[in-house]
């Protein structure tokens, strides 16, 4: 039988998650699909002179991204729309019976001495952005180099995911989490492990992470992909990556666009 690219995740990985907000995956993705991610990831910075997502933005500082990869690379596609991702994230969120795919991510931190340094990833959550009204959402971050603690692996708020919608980071200079909210640090600061190519963390959409400036002399090389349960409803918020869309979403309705597709499942509905 051929090997799956992608594992499935185990019922004491499912617990963990549920409990914690987050989780560790060795193993996620199969060795030789991850060589040949980062294959094709090196060509894309390559072509780019590495100046991969560069904007102007408090995200671009830090950290680089060619957003929606698995729409122009089949290789990424095949792991973002891999069966047991969908399952995966079905099984992670508990509450919902299909998933759609929101974004997929090749993430870049460059180290702090190098001439497009990235600066530390403030804590924040991921929700607070998007234009759904509700938050059955998570990301896989999936290394595509070995990532050690020190390149910036990410961070989490242990089980914060159960705290509500905190609000939006990202947006002011000081907007950090931990400084937004400083009775968070009542809780453990958890992650920030040292991942192997192929190794994954996933993250609740409300879980509030981050990360240090990488501060080795390599490059931190990662794909995230986000997951949403296919029943939430736009809300219409203003939002860059659905405003343009056209046809235009129906505030209301469920995210039905070729942008948000459906992910396979063999997980019976
Ligand atoms: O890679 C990072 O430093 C941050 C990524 C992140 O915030 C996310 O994937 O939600």
């Amino acid at each position: 039988m051929e090997k799956a690219a992608v594992r499935s995740v185990t019922t004491s990985e499912v617990e963990h998650f549920s409990e914690h907000g987050w989780v560790h995956l060795p193993s996620l993705v199969d060795s030789d699909t991850v060589e040949g991610l980062h294959r094709v990831a090196d060509d894309r910075l390559s072509a780019t002179k590495s100046e991969v997502g560069r904007g102007v933005g408090y995200v671009d500082r830090a950290f680089g991204q060619d957003r929606d990869i698995a729409a122009i690379e089949p290789d990424f596609r095949a792991v973002a729309h891999d069966k047991n991702m969908g399952d995966n994230a079905i099984r992670l969120l508990g509450s919902v019976h299909r998933v759609r795919l929101q974004i997929s991510n090749l993430l870049v931190k460059e180290p702090v001495g190098s001439m497009l340094h990235s600066e530390e990833t403030v804590f924040h959550q991921d929700f607070p952005w998007l234009p759904m009204d509700r938050s059955s959402m998570l990301t896989v971050w999936v290394a595509l180099v070995p990532v050690t603690a020190d390149m910036g692996s990410l961070r989490f708020v242990d089980r914060s995911h159960r705290l509500g919608v905190l609000g939006r980071s990202f947006v002011r200079d000081g907007d950090d989490m931990l400084s937004q909210h400083p009775w968070l640090q009542q809780h453990s600061i958890a992650g920030g492990v040292d991942l192997q190519p192929g190794d994954a963390t996933v993250h609740h959409a409300l879980t509030v992470h981050g990360a240090p400036a990488n501060s080795t002399e390599r490059r931190r090389l990662s794909f995230a992909a986000t997951y949403f349960g296919a029943d939430t409803l736009y809300t219409g918020a203003p939002y860059s990556q659905t405003d343009q869309l056209d046809p235009p979403l129906t505030v209301g309705s469920p995210f039905e666009s070729p942008r948000f597709p459906l992910i396979d499942t063999r997980i019976e509905e």
